[in-house]
């Protein structure tokens, strides 16, 4: 991605025929509950902190101090329920602040970025699940957000299982669901189809990782992907 691109994005979007530009250091992980996100992006930073890159591991919604804020109302907002544009509006938010705030100034100095979701998320959720435009969601992408990663591991995991795995998680640290995580199985289907039809859209972008093997077999999944990711953007570059 060229400076002036991230010029454009610090400025407010851009041009409506400009594709979206994929950053070849920047990745994302995406999947329904469960999935095995966090173990999947410890592997992926040792895997680069092993080549001494620096990596910077974030996540969606939050990544900065106002962004963690927006999360909290998000996701535990007190008695009065989001309506599904508010939710969507209070993600871009968040993520507008993510963006300028800490993945723009790490890419720019040559740091790897890691984020556990990003905007396939809002796709996904507020597109899929809530049933909103995703046109509505793609005039915000370009306008707020100007980027892809490089690369999107998607965790491809069943709802139940998802739901197993989460609840077995909550009961040994004593956690509740969250706002989100309280929605019906229904709407957790249709998340993972719209995360589906996405990687179908954007094959070589968003790579589909069978996340019901057990924890090793998946990371060891994701870290050959993001090595011959980078093994195919050396060669493109050299080129
Ligand atoms: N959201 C949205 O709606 N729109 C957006 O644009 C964005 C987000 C960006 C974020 O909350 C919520 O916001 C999320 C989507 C929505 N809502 N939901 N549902 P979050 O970050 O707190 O929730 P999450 O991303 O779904 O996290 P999660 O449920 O914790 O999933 P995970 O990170 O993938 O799971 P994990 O913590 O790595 O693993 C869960 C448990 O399973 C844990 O005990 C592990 O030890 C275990 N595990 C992991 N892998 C395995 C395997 N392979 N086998 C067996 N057990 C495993």
């Amino acid at each position: 991605m060229t400076g002036p691109v991230a010029a454009d994005i610090a400025a407010g979007g851009l041009a409506a025929d400009a594709p979206l530009p994929r950053h070849p250091r920047f990745v994302s992980l995406e999947g329904g509950e469960g999935a095995g996100k966090t173990t999947v992006l410890n592997a992926l930073r040792e895997a680069l902190l092993h080549t001494g890159a620096e990596v910077v591991s974030t996540r969606e919604p939050g990544g900065t101090p106002l962004a963690e804020q927006i999360r909290e109302l998000l996701l535990h907002p007190g008695d009065e329920k989001p309506s599904a544009e508010t939710e969507l509006l209070l993600m871009f938010a968040a993520r507008a602040q993510h963006v300028r705030g800490t993945i723009l100034p790490a890419l720019e100095r040559g740091a790897w970025v890691i984020s556990d979701r990003f905007t396939d998320s809002s796709y996904a959720y507020q597109g899929g699940g809530r049933g909103l435009d995703p046109a509505f969601i793609a005039e915000l992408e370009r306008r707020v957000v100007g980027l892809r990663p490089g690369l999107t591991l998607l965790l491809d995991l069943g709802v139940a299982q998802g739901r197993e795995r989460t609840r077995g998680r909550d009961l040994v640290f004593g956690q509740t669901p969250d706002r989100i995580e309280r929605e019906r199985d229904d709407f957790f289907e249709q998340v993972r189809r719209a995360f589906l039809a996405r990687a179908r859209a954007e094959p070589e972008r968003v790579r589909v990782v069978d996340a019901s093997q057990p924890a090793q077999a998946v990371a060891d999944d994701a870290v050959a992907i993001l090595r011959l990711f980078m093994a195919r953007s050396a060669a493109e570059q050299a080129s």
